[in-house]
């Protein structure tokens, strides 16, 4: 409840930020950043585990996730100086997701930093399998005519229903780290299963939470072709992530 009160104004008082996580391909070049959300209240860092939930609650998700778009296309708009192949990864709440004004706000985003829409990452959680399959589609398409591209994230850990992924024209699938964690140990049938779907569905795999080298070569081998983890890097603050790609080019 006190959260609750304190996140009221956390907007306006500016305490929220950005990080960002690099997405690498096999040759372990940056490909993409993920913008991860931070929020600072009273010297304390409170994570979106936390906080994401109570402003879906309340509804204030909307307004926040807009804030969050647009931040992270003025940060993509400016690393493009650096790197104009470069995507930008935004976690979507689903309340955003379905709220309609969205579409049109990705499309004057987009527009007023001039971005290409195929460097627009959109991630939503398999939750979006949930809704009726009309409405997915629906706003699919309208989303898919901006360009932007369509990421499932955390895969494999909620409600999936394969039928809805085969009628679903998604573009990136993002293993959850659950998966790769217990790689060594529990083996590769859940990643191959994903692989494999993803050459008859068309859609690319994204491996999440890799954090060894081992994982790293064991992912490798089975092709996946791209990889996001603490082996790489942690989310990094704007400064830092600028530095990276810099030195990267
Ligand atoms: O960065 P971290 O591991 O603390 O993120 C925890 C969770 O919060 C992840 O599931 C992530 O997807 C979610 N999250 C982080 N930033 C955002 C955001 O901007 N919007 C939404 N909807 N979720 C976010
Ligand atoms: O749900 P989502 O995939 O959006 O969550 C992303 C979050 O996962 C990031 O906020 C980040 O803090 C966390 N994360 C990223 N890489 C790793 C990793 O290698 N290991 C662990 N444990 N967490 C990670
Ligand atoms: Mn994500
Ligand atoms: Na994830």
């Amino acid at each position: 409840i006190m959260l609750n009160e304190a996140l009221k104004g956390a907007l306006e008082r500016q305490e929220f930020r950005l990080v960002y996580q690099p997405i690498v391909d096999s040759a372990g070049q940056i490909v993409s950043f993920e913008a991860l959300m931070r929020w600072r209240y009273q010297d304390q860092e409170i994570s979106p585990v936390e906080f994401i939930p109570l402003m879906e609650q309340s509804g204030r998700i909307v307004e926040v996730g807009i804030w969050v778009l647009e931040e992270a296309c003025k940060t993509l708009a400016k690393m493009r100086q650096c790197n104009a192949d470069i995507c930008m990864c935004v976690n979507i709440s689903l309340i955003q997701f379905y709220d309609k004004g969205f579409v049109n706000h990705v499309k004057r985003v987009i527009e007023q930093y001039a971005i290409p829409g195929h460097l627009l990452h959109l991630e939503v959680t398999e939750s979006i399998f949930r809704s009726d399959q009309m409405q997915i589609n629906q706003k699919v398409s309208q989303l898919q005519q901006c360009g932007v591209k369509l990421s499932i994230d955390d895969f494999g850990t909620g409600y999936s229903s394969l039928s809805v992924i085969q009628n679903m024209n998604i573009d990136y699938i993002k293993i959850d780290r659950s998966f790769i964690q217990h790689i060594e140990q529990k083996g590769l049938s859940i990643v191959q299963a994903v692989m494999n779907m993803s050459k008859s569905l068309n859609f690319m795999v994204i491996a999440e939470g890799v954090e060894t080298y081992k994982q790293r070569q064991i992912l490798e081998q089975c092709g996946i072709p791209y990889m996001q983890g603490y082996y790489f890097s942690r989310p990094m603050e704007q400064s830092e992530a600028w530095n990276y790609l810099t030195a990267a080019s």
